[in-house]
């Protein structure tokens, strides 16, 4: 699939941070983009899944749609993770496969690989170790996802592929503290902190765990590179090739916002895995590169943020 021109591209998930992403990129690939709401289309019910998609029979599929939170609300809901993934997944592949899809990508994410995995981590390095606690249940889940992508190219010949975003961030995340990941919340926190001329704001654990931040554009530019130039089995890391501690991070935040009070650490909080950069090798050698600096985002995430939530 060298070009999406003429072609109907089903995104599930158009709501979420990625979806939402994938279908301002899709714009201007000069494609029919479908996406159905959770009211017109639940993606935990086969039967409808199935129906939808032998209904509009996409050429290609972008399998975004996902249960996801932060650290926080993973280890509060391992079920909801574990089960909604796991059935949103299946039912989506599986009616993909029965509607004779050309393509589909699936997303996961970079909680697939050990806790102490080698970095950066290799795609190679997948189940080589045990999971970080705090989300092995969406881990489990994404897991299988890749696996399921990669049977049916194996049994039935289909061409479908999965990409492995690291944490991801940008317009229309999830701001709330309680279930939200740790960028969108340090914005609202230093946010509220400047505003209620606070002379401090709390972050979760040590501050000395490292991430690597991609901008979703970037993720969604990605993930159309890999659906045009990209068929084969194993999946591929897209991140940006750069990790932070999350205190450095904290203070990047607060100066793009311009809280200049102290940074104090709550370490009742958890820390999860304490460093997961991905190998950008592979995904480089397919000639990708992402396009969006750090602070640079989040300054256009803060006025998102200041816009359509802190003064909607
Ligand atoms: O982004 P985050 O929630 O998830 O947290 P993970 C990253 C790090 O930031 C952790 C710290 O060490 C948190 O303790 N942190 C500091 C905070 N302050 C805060 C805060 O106010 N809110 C949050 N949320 N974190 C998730 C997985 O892991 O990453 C998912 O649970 C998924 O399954 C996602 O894979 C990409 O990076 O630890």
């Amino acid at each position: 699939m060298e070009s999406l021109a003429g072609k109907t591209v089903f995104v599930a998930g158009h709501r979420g941070l990625v979806g939402s992403a994938l279908v301002r990129r899709l714009e201007s690939e000069d494609c029919e983009i479908l996406t159905a709401t959770r009211a017109e289309l639940d993606l935990c019910d086969q039967a409808a899944v199935r129906a939808w998609m032998r209904d509009r029979r996409p050429d290609a599929v972008f399998l975004a749609a996902a249960k996801v939170g932060g650290i926080l609300a993973n280890a509060t809901y391992p079920a909801d993770f574990l089960y909604e993934n796991l059935m949103i997944e299946a039912n989506v592949i599986e009616a993909a496969f029965r509607a004779d899809v050309d393509k589909l990508l699936f997303l996961g994410s970079s909680c697939i690989y050990p806790k102490f995995a080698e970095q950066p981590i290799v795609e190679a390095s997948l189940l080589t170790g045990p999971l970080e606690p705090t989300n092995e249940w969406y881990a489990v889940a994404k897991i299988a996802g890749i696996k399921l992508a990669q049977a049916y190219r194996q049994q039935h010949g289909r061409d479908f592929i999965s990409a492995m975003p690291t944490n991801l961030y940008g317009p229309g995340d999830n701001f709330d503290l309680n279930s939200s990941h740790v960028l969108p919340a340090l914005i609202r926190k230093a946010h509220e902190a400047k505003r209620g001329g606070a002379k401090e704001m709390v972050i979760w654990g040590t501050g000395s765990p490292r991430r690597e931040f991609l901008h979703v554009d970037d993720c969604a530019d990605a993930c159309v590179h890999l659906m045009k130039h990209y068929s084969q089995a194993e999946h591929v890391n897209v991140g940006s090739g750069e990790d932070i501690p999350i205190y450095d991070l904290t203070r990047l935040v607060c100066d793009v916002v311009g809280f200049g009070g102290e940074i104090v650490r709550d370490p009742t909080k958890p820390d999860g895995t304490p460093r997961k950069l991905m190998s950008a090798d592979r995904l480089r050698g397919l000639g990708w590169a992402p396009k969006v600096p750090l602070r640079e985002g989040i300054a256009a995430t803060y006025a998102w943020f200041r816009e359509h939530v802190a003064d909607a």
